[in-house]
């Protein structure tokens, strides 16, 4: 199985450059934006859209991990659809072909007769990528095949990808908006029990060359089965994050003891979050940041103790890959309502972690797969609970 997560990890790298390369044709870039109607939009945006970008990836990924696993292809559920319509309202299935030339004749429909383009995004998706990744190369787990199955976020944060703001300052390393706020997530699950095993954040803009203005990204990788725990984080090269030390994770504090502007414990939330919980989240050190793959990767890397989100505007493809990391590192994912339910009701025993497998009832189209009552992401289980103890006393 360690090849199934170097397969995802490819993937995921193709994927950023695909992402890379179609910004990098910026007027291009511009006509391949397409709003999105009905059943597929997300009813947090007045208007919500996807790029051929967020599409091609998609295809992309669901076509390389379904060819070196077949059967798992079935089982591969991501946010798009397949289809785009071109700026000349022609609506074109975008796929990966048998052939380089095919796939570049496809896309050239898509990209107003660009054959340059299209080439060029045609040699992406044909090539295969390689990557030296030796923690990557030792991991060893058994895990049947056909118990798994993936959610695919092809780009999160495509309003960010789209004004591709490039300039912006990181405030202790958390990016409020710009291009470092897009990622892609590729997240395994169990098909029965629906909890997530393995997880891939690629994060395709990180620092741009001054230069040539080419811009490098980064990933990072977590697997959680039975007593396996294994994460790219415990094996940091020199071009990765700090992990947060030991005793962060050993700060038992009662929260009588925080202050305002605690500086121990953090979090990072939406702009758009309730005014209740911002109040009383402004007691410890607070971050607000686009994304919710990126301010889950905020808690993976240890630079905030928790994101949190009263609302159910993020689904399943945008949790199960950060999840499956933060469980390889001790942490998790948990339903924010429900945990508040079961603190108020004094059953404190297990924590409601969000699971992947199972669809609201009684939504349709892409509201199936809402996380209905929010949620939480953490590292420290001690962190998450002196959180929740905070925000249990507000009126929500
Ligand atoms: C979005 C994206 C948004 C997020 C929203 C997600 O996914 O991550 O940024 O809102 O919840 O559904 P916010 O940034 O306020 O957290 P996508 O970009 O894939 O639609
Ligand atoms: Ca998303
Ligand atoms: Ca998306």
């Amino acid at each position: 199985m360690s090849e199934f997560l170097s397969a995802l990890v490819y993937a995921s790298e193709k994927s950023a450059n695909i992402a890379r390369a179609c910004k990098q044709e910026e007027t291009l870039f511009q006509l391949l934006v397409q709003e999105k109607k009905g059943n597929e939009k997300n009813k947090k945006f007045v208007s919500d859209f996807k790029t051929l970008a967020d599409v091609l990836v998609q295809e992309v990924i669901k076509h390389d991990i379904g060819k070196k696993f077949p059967g798992l292809e079935d089982y591969i559920f991501g946010e798009e659809s397949n289809q785009f319509t071109n700026s000349l309202g022609e609506k074109i299935k975008v796929k990966v072909c048998a052939t380089e030339r095919e796939t570049a004749e496809l896309l050239s429909k898509v990209l107003e007769d660009n054959m340059t383009a299209a080439k060029q995004l045609a040699r992406i998706v044909h090539h295969d990528v390689s990557i030296k990744d030796p923690a990557l190369e030792k991991v060893k787990a058994d895990i049947p095949q056909d118990t798994l199955a993936v959610w695919v976020d092809p780009i999160d944060s495509t309003f960010q990808y789209i004004k591709g703001y490039a300039d912006e300052k990181p405030k202790d390393g958390i990016y409020s908006k710009g291009l470092q706020c897009v990622t892609i997530l590729i997240g395994v699950y169990n098909r029965s029990s629906g909890l997530p095993i393995m997880g891939v954040i690629n994060q395709p803009f990180v620092t741009r060359d001054p230069d040539s203005l080419r811009w490098r990204g980064q990933y990072f990788w977590g697997l959680s089965y039975k007593d396996i725990n294994i994460c790219s984080l415990q094996n940091q090269d020199a071009n990765a994050t700090p992990q947060p030390t030991d005793d962060q994770c050993e700060d038992s504090r009662e929260d009588e003891d925080l202050q305002p502007g605690d500086h121990k414990l953090s979090a990072v939330i939406s702009t758009s979050e309730n005014e209740s919980i911002k109040t009383a989240l402004s007691m410890l050190r607070l971050y607000y940041a686009a994304g919710a793959g990126y301010k889950s990767l905020c808690a993976v890397q240890g630079f905030v103790s928790v994101y949190l989100l009263s609302e159910d505007t993020t689904f399943k493809w945008d949790c199960c890959a950060p999840h499956a990391i933060l469980r390889s590192l001790g942490g998790g994912m948990v339903d924010f309502r429900e945990c508040l339910k079961r603190r108020k009701d004094g059953n404190l025993d297990e924590l409601p972690e969000l699971i992947y497998n199972a669809p609201v009832n009684g939504a349709t189209g892409v509201d199936r797969w809402a996380n209905t009552g929010g949620l939480v992401a953490y590292r420290c289980p001690k962190h998450l609970d002196t959180i929740m103890s905070i925000i249990s006393k507000v009126n929500l």
